[in-house]
């Protein structure tokens, strides 16, 4: 129990870490720009094609996913909690944490 603790701690600090990398602007927020400039960026390091990916729109319901509040931005607390819960939203955005 104690050493799953420690786990979710570690993984929250490199959720927070990732969310600094990912607000291009360092506003405190992610737009949906910034978001789109993720998926991007880990297509690229996938090797994926872009080209079967309508990323607009997938850069949209990540967007309305993490955007509990609803007010158009993502906070870091929104961007953290909802990652901590939803392991597939968490590895499609960052697949190496
Ligand atoms: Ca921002």
């Amino acid at each position: 129990m104690k050493q799953f603790i420690y786990i979710k701690r570690d993984l929250k600090t490199k959720l927070e870490y990732a969310f600094e990398t990912y607000d291009l602007d360092g506003n405190g927020y992610l737009d949906q720009n910034e978001i789109q400039t993720v998926l991007v960026g880990m297509l690229d390091m996938l090797g994926a094609s872009k080209n079967t990916h309508n990323l607009n729109a997938l850069a949209s319901q990540i967007m309305k996913d993490l955007d509990s509040s609803q007010d158009g931005r993502v906070s870091k607390e929104e961007f953290v909690q909802k990652l901590l819960t939803q392991p597939s939203l968490r590895s499609l955005l960052n697949p190496f944490i």
